[in-house]
């Protein structure tokens, strides 16, 4: 089978462990790197026996023969490097947030079906082994209609360590994190009707905000859900980082998600539970494992979904959803409002 030939932007932290998930993929080969900083594409690329190294990314798309684009590059550059990608009608993968500002992330979506580009966020959430059996217990029903949802992204792991420039953005832990749990509500219970949000900031080492409560009404006002997320470096009994917790309760029983990827569901009949570690792939940082081993499994449903030219299920105009329900939870803080839709 022909491999399908990509070209990776970015060789900041994430970059390593996406090369290393699209390395468990049979029918995928990163042919190219660019970053602007040459050293640090080079070395990325050697690592990952990679044979192009570029710096100017119009330049490795005018000179590769490539299938696709996968943009791990930092928020602020996404804008334009989609654009390049859609004027080359190159489909395109881009790390979430989608975009830093909420036109440009309608530019984006706009843009690309202009060309008619195939474009998805890299949003790796629901693809967490634990996450998604939850959902198939949900969607059968198990518990029955779920009235109320909490999910609770609680650490007091010290994230800016790998990734300093987080200390930068103005917008953090909704942006960054936020975007994450709030695509996996949407996941499963579809769209909001409404959002309220509190946020506050903890830490003094920081610029934006790292405590965020969202409480929002979701699948047709039929379902409440509480969302928590602190990394406000809090030390706690038992962090389970990078893992949602999550205790769902509806007419016939309760779901609870707990740490060490439990899932617990009780109904009239008792409880049962389950227990679903993360596949324990050899280039895994153990810290990280459940993010990590997601990022194969989105990976292989990008490249089955670019294959059959069909819309990915977090496709730019799916996450423009999710990222309106962002720039929403801000817009509330913000007015100490809700934000009805
Ligand atoms: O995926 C992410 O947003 C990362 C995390 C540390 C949560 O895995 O920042």
């Amino acid at each position: 089978m022909t491999k399908l030939k990509f070209a990776v932007c970015g060789a900041g932290f994430w970059s390593q462990f996406q090369l290393a998930a699209w390395g468990e993929i049979n029918n995928a080969i990163c042919v190219a790197v660019c970053d602007s900083n040459l050293e640090k594409a080079a070395a990325l690329a050697s690592r990952f026996e990679i044979q192009k190294v570029y710096t100017d990314a119009t330049e490795m798309i005018r000179n590769e023969s490539l299938d696709f684009v996968d943009v791990i590059s930092s928020p602020a550059s996404h804008e334009s490097l989609v654009r390049l990608s859609s004027e080359n009608n190159l489909p395109v993968i881009c790390q979430k947030p989608m975009a830093e500002e909420w036109d440009a992330c309608e530019r984006m979506v706009e843009m690309c079906r202009k060309t008619n580009t195939w474009f998805a966020i890299h949003e790796n959430w629901r693809w967490q082994s634990t996450l998604r059996r939850v959902k198939q217990c949900l969607d059968a029903g198990d518990i029955g209609d779920v009235f109320r949802c909490r999910l609770d992204f609680v650490t007091g792991f010290d994230v800016f360590a790998n990734q300093p420039t987080l200390r930068e953005s103005e917008r953090f832990i909704i942006a960054d994190l936020g975007c994450h749990v709030i695509d996996y509500a949407r996941c499963l219970f579809g769209e909001a009707t409404s959002i309220y949000c509190r946020t506050s900031r903890v830490s003094t080492a920081i610029r934006g905000e790292d405590t965020a409560t969202l409480s929002l009404w979701m699948n047709e006002g039929q379902t409440m859900v509480d969302i928590n997320l602190a990394y406000a470096g809090t030390p706690l009994e038992d962090d389970c980082f990078p893992q949602t917790r999550l205790f769902a309760e509806g007419k016939l029983g309760s779901l609870e998600l707990l740490s060490g990827y439990r899932i617990r569901v009780t109904t009239q009949e008792g409880t049962r539970e389950e227990v679903l570690p993360p596949e324990n792939y050899r280039w895994v940082d153990p810290r990280y494992a459940v993010v990590h081993s997601s990022m194969v499994a989105c990976n292989s449903h990008f490249l089955e979904y670019i294959q059959l030219n069909r819309p990915a299920e977090t496709d730019g105009r799916d996450n423009l959803r999710t990222m309106k329900l962002v720039f929403a939870a801000y817009e509330s803080a913000a007015r100490n409002r809700c934000i009805v839709f």
